[in-house]
C-alpha cells in the first residue's frame, strides 16, 4: 500500500478504475521527475520470473477478473496475503489464480475463497499486522513456500538478499505487468528503516531495498511474497512510492505470524 496521497491506488479494483485513471497521470509525472527513476525505466527493477522456480507465487482477482494483489501458497488449501488485500474485495467475488505466469493465458487453476482470516489488531498497513490467510475451495496443487522458524533468524539480518515476486506495476504510476516478475532486494536494518519510516515497527515489519532505490515492489504487488530461497520472510505491505531513494519497501514480518498462519493453513471449511 502506498503511503501519503496514493491510497486510492491500493484497491485498484474495477470500481476504482475511474479514480485511478485520474490519479495515475499525476503520479507518472512525479515519477519521471524523480532522479531515482529517471535512469531506471522499471522501478521494480526486476525481470520476468518463472513459476517453476517459485510455484507458490499466486495472484488475487476481483469480481471483474482483474488482478489486484499477490499472495503466496502456504498449504494445499491456503494462501497468505496482506490484510489490506483481503479486505479490498468481497470474499464471494475473490479468486486465487495459481500456476499462471502470464495473466493473458488461462493456464493453471482459479479457486474461490471459502474463508478469510485477518490478523487480530489489523487496522492499516502502516500500523502493522498486515497479514491474512485465505482458505480456498479445492486443492492448490503447487509447492507451498516454507514458513520461517527460529533457525531462519539470520534471514532477517541486514544485507540478506531476498526475492520479491509479483504482477504489479513495473514503474511508479506505470502499467501492471502481465507476466510474473521478480527482483532481488537486500534486507534493510531495523535502525535504517526506522529512520526511513517514522511508523516502522520492527516486531511486525521488515524493510527491503537499496538506499539509492531503483528496485522495489509496487502497486499491485501487495500481498505477494518476499522469499529467501523458498522461505517466506515477508509479505508486500506498503511503501512511499516505488523505488524511491531512502524509501525501501515495507513488508509484513512473517516470523511474527507463523503460528497463526500455520493454524489457518491446516484448517479447512467446505
Ligand atoms: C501498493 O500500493 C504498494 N514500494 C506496494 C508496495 C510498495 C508501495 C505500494 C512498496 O500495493
Amino acid at each position: 500500500m502506498a503511503v501519503k496521497s496514493r491510497r486510492t491506488l491500493l484497491l485498484a479494483s474495477g470500481a476504482l478504475l475511474a479514480v485511478a485513471a485520474v490519479v495515475v497521470p499525476v503520479v507518472a509525472g512525479a515519477a519521471s521527475a524523480d532522479p531515482a527513476s529517471a535512469n531506471q525505466p522499471r522501478i521494480v527493477g526486476g525481470d520476468k520470473a518463472s513459476l517453476s522456480d517459485h510455484p507458490y507465487a499466486v495472484y488475487l482477482t476481483d469480481g471483474g477478473g482483474n488482478q489486484f494483489c499477490g499472495a503466496v501458497i502456504v498449504s494445499s488449501t491456503a494462501v497468505a496475503t496482506a490484510a489490506h488485500c483481503a479486505k479490498a474485495v468481497a470474499k464471494q467475488e475473490m479468486h486465487v489464480v495459481a500456476g499462471r505466469e502470464d495473466k493473458r493465458t488461462d493456464e493453471g487453476d482459479v479457486l474461490s475463497v471459502s474463508k478469510i482470516w485477518i490478523s487480530k489488531g489489523y487496522s492499516d498497513p502502516t500500523q502493522g499486522d498486515d497479514v491474512a490467510v485465505l482458505t480456498v475451495r479445492g486443492q492448490l496443487d503447487y509447492r507451498p513456500a516454507k514458513l520461517p522458524d527460529s533457525g531462519d533468524a539470520a534471514a532477517y539480518s541486514a544485507g540478506t538478499q531476498a526475492t520479491v515476486l509479483g504482477w504489479g506495476r513495473v514503474a511508479d504510476g506505470g502499467a501492471r505487468s502481465d507476466y510474473l516478475r521478480s527482483a532481488q532486494v537486500p534486507v534493510v536494518s531495523d535502525s535504517d528503516c526506522r529512520s526511513d519510516y517514522s511508523m516502522y515497527d520492527q516486531k511486525t515489519m521488515v524493510c527491503a531495498g537499496y538506499e539509492k532505490g531503483g528496485v522495489d515492489a509496487c502497486q499491485g504487488d501487495s500481498g505477494g511474497p518476499l522469499v529467501v530461497g523458498d522461505t517466506l520472510i515477508g509479505i508486500v505491505s506498503f511503501g512511499d512510492g516505488c523505488g524511491k531513494a531512502g524509501k525501501p519497501g515495507v513488508y509484513t514480518r512473517v516470523s511474527a505470524y507463523v503460528d497463526d498462519i500455520q493454524a489457518q493453513a491446516k484448517s479447512r471449511i467446505f
